[in-house]
Formats: structure tokens, sequence, C-alpha cells
């Protein structure tokens, strides 16, 4: 494929960011950063358009906490269509872990992680989703 040129007009802060991830992802150059970030946004994008997606949440919370886990399981039973399969884990006497796995539009999928990470009381939280195209 040619690779064409063109200039780029930026002010000094945004390129000193761009500096800092070229150094931060060892790029060879600021084109291959810039490369990156397209890529990036165009997955981002495709997601936006509502693809079909694939993805997991993660939340960590603690067991004795406003019942967190009954709270996880009812978001999941309203939206079982989207949820394939759910796994708890009791890391210790406080902690729970859940992986739940989805499949859906991008857009569905956002809003029931962001119902389930927005839980009163969930430590940490994650949506992570890969494209199926
Ligand atoms: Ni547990």
């Amino acid at each position: 494929m040619a690779i064409k040129r063109f200039g780029v007009s930026l002010d000094e802060q945004i390129l000193r960011s761009l500096d800092s991830l070229v150094e931060k992802h060892q790029f060879p150059n600021r084109s291959q950063a810039i490369r990156y970030l397209i890529k990036e946004h165009m997955i981002e994008d495709n997601w936006q358009e509502n693809r079909k997606v694939a993805g997991t949440v993660t939340l960590l919370y603690d067991h004795h906490k406003n019942d967190l886990s009954g709270q996880s399981n009812d978001i999941q039973h309203k939206h079982h269509h989207l949820v394939l399969s759910m796994q708890h884990v009791h890391l210790d006497h406080n902690n729970c872990l859940e992986t739940i796995v989805l499949k859906g539009k991008a857009e569905e999928l956002t809003e029931l992680s962001d119902q389930l990470i927005g839980l009163k009381g969930v430590k940490h939280g994650k949506l992570v989703m890969t494209s199926l195209d």
C-alpha cells in the first residue's frame, strides 16, 4: 500500500502528549503513534456503530455489602439475552470476583456493564469488548 505524507498541526501540549505516548509504547516515531491512535479510534467507532461484539465484565466487590451478589444476579437476569456465562469466585473472606461473559450490541453491553459497575459498593469494575467483524 502506498504511503502518503501529510502535515499535522498540533499545539505544544498535545505534541508533548504524543511524544510521551511514543516513549511509553516505544514507537519508532510519531507516525507510528498516530497510526496506533487512528486504529484504536476506528475500533471504538465500529462499536459505536453498534456492531455485534463479545465482551467480559469483571467486578470486584465486598461480599458483605448491599447484597451485591443478589443485585448483580438480578441485573443479569433482566439481560439474560446478553449474558453467556458468569463465574463467581470467593477470593477471600470479604472479596468476590465476578467475570461475566456477554454477547450483543456494543451499546447494550456498555449499558449493562455501567449498571453492574455502578452498583454501590463495587470496588473495581471493567468492561472489555472485542469486535466480531
Ligand atoms: Ni463470593
